[in-house]
């Protein structure tokens, strides 16, 4: 149904509202998007995964990749799609070999010294990145010409986390210790980040990306030294990178547990806008928003497994706390497995329904 967009793939872009707010202008009602859109809770994107085989291959094929791309948006027409990959495809880009457990998340063979550090390649990830590309480029083609599409990456302390870790883990405590022990060391794994990710995301812009996703999933476990050292400056070194690139494309970062260092984020690192976590008061949002920049989120993903009028009041609340400011709905982090696809239904009506 999506698929005949194509037409007014032109010189010039066709009016996309999701870029408003990253531009300076509010919207009422604002534009809706959400984190994970595309992922197990929908059973097209089971499917289409098993067709895949593994998780990687499923990233790595553009054809499936644009696939559960657009699966969210013929859904629930949502404002923005976001390209379908994976945070980790940069460091198996860099030659660490990234495994996907069936059950488990992803597994990694840790790095944790300057001498393991001298394998990877950053020479080498054009490879994968170009594939990755591809999607892009095919996304921009087959989605509506309304629509915009989000390119991302994860942001270098974050990828480091699991690069240093192997795995997932609740306190960060591979990377960090690192960070302590050797600081010079591992600013060396982080400025490779650094540049391979504008690498990275520049290739997305060239390929069609109309804004791009910073996601820094960690930043919360670092004391504020460490913050502005491992979150602030490589998120700012990567935005000028970006900008003197592409002056235009808008760049959301998203430093979850952030909280009370969220404004110096912002300041700092020139994003044009800042995903907000569930636990951000909304009356701290509103004043983000003063800095001249787009704020997102943050509904409890929680709540969207709920369902019900427990939804809709807090829709309603957030919808009523960034009335007038530059708003994009979202979640305060990723859509749970558990979500049931009706309730995503629901809220998206609720938000376009005028409800603020
Ligand atoms: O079984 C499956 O099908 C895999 C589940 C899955 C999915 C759907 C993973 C594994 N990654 C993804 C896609 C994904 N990951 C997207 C696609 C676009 C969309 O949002 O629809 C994006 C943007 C990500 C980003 C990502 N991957 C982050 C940052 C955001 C966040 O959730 O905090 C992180 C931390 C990852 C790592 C990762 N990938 C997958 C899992 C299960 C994890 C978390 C691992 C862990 O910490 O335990």
């Amino acid at each position: 149904m999506v698929a005949n967009a194509h037409a007014s793939h032109s010189t010039s872009s066709p009016y996309r509202r999701f870029l408003d707010p990253l531009k300076g202008k509010e919207l009422t009602p604002p534009p809706i998007w959400l984190m994970r859109q595309a992922g197990r809770y929908l059973p097209e994107y089971r499917a289409t995964r098993e067709q895949a085989g593994g998780f990687l291959d499923l990233c790595y094929s553009p054809r499936l990749a644009a696939e559960v791309t657009l699966q969210p948006i013929r859904r629930y027409g949502f404002d923005a799609a976001i390209l379908f990959a994976d945070i980790l495809i940069v460091p198996d880009a860099l030659g660490q070999s990234v495994r996907f457990e069936v059950g488990e998340g992803p597994r990694l063979d840790p790095i944790t010294t300057e001498k393991e550090l001298a394998r990877l390649r950053p020479d080498a990830t054009g490879k994968k990145f170009a594939i990755i590309c591809e999607t892009v480029q095919r996304l921009r083609q087959d989605l509506p010409a309304e629509t915009a599409l989000i390119g991302f990456c994860g942001a270098p302390w974050t990828v480091a986390t699991y690069m240093v870790g192997g795995q997932g883990s609740t306190d960060q405590a591979d990377a960090r210790s690192w960070a302590y022990r050797d600081p010079d060391g591992f600013q060396k794994l982080i400025d490779m980040l650094v540049e391979v990710s504008v690498d990275y995301l520049s290739g997305q812009v060239k390929a069609g990306a109309d804004a791009l996703q910073i996601f820094d999933s960690w930043a919360g476990s670092l004391p504020d030294n460490e913050f502005a050292r491992w979150v602030i400056d490589p998120t700012r070194a990567m935005v000028e990178a970006l900008k003197a690139r592409h002056p235009e494309i808008p760049i959301i970062g998203f430093p979850r547990g952030a909280g009370a260092s969220t404004a110096e984020f912002v300041t700092a690192t020139g994003v044009d806008g800042v995903s907000c976590d569930t636990a951000m008061p909304l009356c701290a949002m509103r004043e983000l928003a003063e800095l001249d920049v787009a704020v997102q989120g943050n509904l409890d993903p929680l709540l969207l497994v709920a369902g019900g009028e427990a939804l809709d009041r807090r829709v309603d609340e957030i919808l009523a706390a960034m009335k007038g400011r530059r708003h994009i709905f979202n979640l305060g982090h990723g859509i749970t497995p558990p979500t049931p696809p009706e309730n995503v239904a629901r809220l998206v009506e609720r938000v376009r329904g005028g409800a603020g």
